[in-house]
């Protein structure tokens, strides 16, 4: 198998009560498991595509077989979309941003209320399933961009330094329809170490954003 399902880095119940454990068990098992199944079965007749990571496979939809191409946008996109997304949440995690994060937060946004503002609307305006996303660009900056279905800023050439999932699969067990609730409730389990790794990697393979300014 190319591909396989990560572990969660906690327990089911370790995000709650922001995140229920049966809302993560679903999550974890049954939707990422899905995407990492019909990833490698979408691959099964592509040997040669089987040793790029899904990151690669994204990045470069165009050269991804026609007949194959939406089931790897798709499910790629979910693999990767949801790797990130149990690595940037942690039990007791959330508060203010800390370390380059706060920076970068602070210069582009002016401040944490005002990003977390228009992120969280951002992920209102989601019109169905999809993401929002503070994505890096190829000059070193940021912005606050959404993506339907399982769409990642790879292929668009943009970094995810990270994102909320904004499926009802992520809250409707808790939340019901009520995703601003989600929203603003999501920011007590976000994992600012971890933002802080991905930031890093963004920022060394782009013109760091607040250099010489
Ligand atoms: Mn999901």
């Amino acid at each position: 198998m190319a591909h396989q399902l990560p572990d969660l880095p906690y327990d089911y119940s370790a995000l709650e009560p922001t995140i229920d454990a049966q809302t993560m068990k679903l999550h974890h098992d049954m939707h990422h498991g899905a995407y990492v199944k019909n990833l490698n079965a979408a691959l099964e007749k592509y040997p040669n595509l089987q040793s790029k990571s899904a990151e690669d496979l994204i990045r470069d939809l165009n050269a991804v077989p026609e007949d194959i191409r939406g089931a790897v946008r798709n499910n790629g996109g979910g693999h990767v979309n949801h790797t990130m997304f149990w690595k940037i949440m942690k039990p007791k995690g959330g508060g203010d941003p800390n370390g380059a994060i706060a920076d970068v937060i602070k210069k582009t946004f002016g401040n944490f209320k005002d990003f977390q503002t228009k992120f969280n609307e951002a992920g209102v305006k989601q019109f169905g399933s999809g993401w929002v996303w503070l994505a890096g660009k190829p000059g070193g900056e940021v912005q606050i961009i959404s993506t339907p279905n399982q769409d990642s800023p790879i292929s668009q050439g943009l970094f995810p330094i990270f994102g909320n999932d904004v499926w009802e699969h992520a809250y409707y067990l808790k939340y019901n329809n009520r995703r601003p609730e989600y929203l603003a409730a999501w920011w007590n389990v976000v994992n600012w170490d971890e933002i802080n790794q991905r930031l890093k990697t963004f920022q060394s393979h782009h013109e760091p954003a607040l250099a010489g300014r």
